[in-house]
């Protein structure tokens, strides 16, 4: 699974980015740092099934702190969009196709309203016209990319529009349902961006994320307008508070649990002062919004499940002994042999059925997993 960051210039993706991955990217007040996408490796959160079973884990692909599991998902952080995008402007088609990669979307917009759609310093600009800009030119691109198919009426028209839209990544069966659902007969202007909508709705939802909440006293209000314009799911962070305090986690100076700041060093001043602002910023608001944001997109908005798959379903182990070893985010709809196949391709092609752990029994095979779940494939 892939989540994509996009926003306008200066709003605080890459420092999203780097609060979510850790990678040392480029970080400036200033329009348009990145350009070339940074990629790496963030996680989302689920309670590690080892307190259920009272054991304790040994992971191998997610680690465990305190209980909570890490499962890795690819993060992608692109170049700020300009108007125009669509047609070319900026990095234009180049940095929509990299977006188009994700399989969900944090759209970041900046909450302070003290930059402008240029990324430019100003005061009390609305970031309503960067979320209009931002929809207008991913609808308008995908919408070009629909009208390059041919329909004469003759073939089934979402097998045309798929070999178009195929290569953004979406699925057959979301260009099936949404020719179905639009009724659409043919290929125009107002049928491809009415499609381009549906299709992006379907397959790759979007949360708005309302970044530089340290930056406003009334962060409320201002989401509530955003709410009444705008059918789309708004969580607000602070990215920056994010970031100092997974990097002074990582320099050993903190421990961050719980949502509660615990020194382990002497702090200089500067710090000290840092880590005050972020401690207020955190009881005002219940955390810095982030880990949150990310974890309400994958499990709510995308609807993807955490599955721990074990060899033995007594000892919970792998071949190698290893206690609830994995954590496998999986879509919505997987079903246990799907999740078989993500294990290998023999264990799928073997699939006999498969044992939730928790009941010790058989589950139905053409059902979905569930989220938590403990699986043993038998094979
Ligand atoms: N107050 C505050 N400032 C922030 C926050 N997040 C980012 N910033 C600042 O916003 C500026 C832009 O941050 P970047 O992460 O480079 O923004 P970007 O959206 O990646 O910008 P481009 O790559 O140029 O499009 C930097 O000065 C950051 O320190 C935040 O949560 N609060
Ligand atoms: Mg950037």
């Amino acid at each position: 699974m892939k989540i994509g960051i996009i926003g306008r210039t200066n709003v605080g993706k890459s420092t999203l980015f780097k609060a979510l991955t850790l990678e040392e990217v480029e970080i400036e007040d200033r329009p348009f740092t990145t350009i070339e996408p940074n990629k790496g490796v963030g996680y989302v959160t689920v309670e590690c099934p080892e307190k259920y079973f009272n054991v304790k884990c040994n992971p191998h692909n997610a680690p465990c702190i305190d209980g909570t599991r890490f499962v890795p998902i690819n993060i992608i952080d692109v170049a700020g969009l300009v108007e125009g995008a669509s047609e070319g402007k900026g990095l234009g088609n180049k940095f929509l196709s990299d977006i188009m990669e994700a399989d969900a979307i944090i759209e970041v917009i900046d909450i302070s309203g003290n930059t402008d759609s240029s990324g430019n310093k100003t005061k009390d600009f609305d970031p309503a016209i960067d979320i209009e800009m931002v929809d207008n030119e991913i609808k308008k691109w995908i919408a070009s990319i629909i009208s390059r198919s041919r329909y004469v009426g003759k073939e089934d028209i979402a097998d045309i529009i798929f070999k178009n839209v195929s290569g953004i990544n979406i699925k057959y069966s979301t260009v099936k349902e949404v020719v179905k659902e639009l009724n659409v007969k043919e290929i125009n202007e107002d049928t491809a961006l009415k499609m381009a909508s549906l299709m992006m709705k379907k397959d790759k939802p979007m949360l708005i994320l309302c970044n530089k909440m340290d930056s406003v006293e009334d962060l409320e209000e201002r989401i509530k307008k955003l709410r009444e314009r705008f059918d789309y799911d708004f969580m607000a962070c602070s990215a920056a508070a994010e970031l100092t305090i997974r990097e002074a986690e990582k320099g050993g100076f903190i421990r961050f649990k719980d949502n509660k700041i615990e020194r382990l060093k002497e702090l200089s001043s500067d710090q000290e002062k840092a880590i005050n602002i972020i401690d207020r910023i955190i009881k005002k608001y219940g955390g810095t919004g982030v880990r949150e944001a990310l974890n309400r997109l994958v499990f709510e908005l995308k609807g993807y499940k955490v599955v721990f798959p074990v060899e033995d379903e007594k000892k919970l182990t792998d071949g190698f002994g290893r206690v609830l070893p994995d954590a496998y985010l999986v879509e919505k709809d997987a079903t246990p042999k799907e999740v078989a196949a993500m294990i290998h391709s023999d264990i799928a092609k073997n699939y006999k059925g498969a044992i939730d752990c928790k009941t010790g029994l058989k589950v139905k095979n053409d059902y979905p997993v569930k989220n938590g779940q403990v699986l043993k494939i038998l094979v």
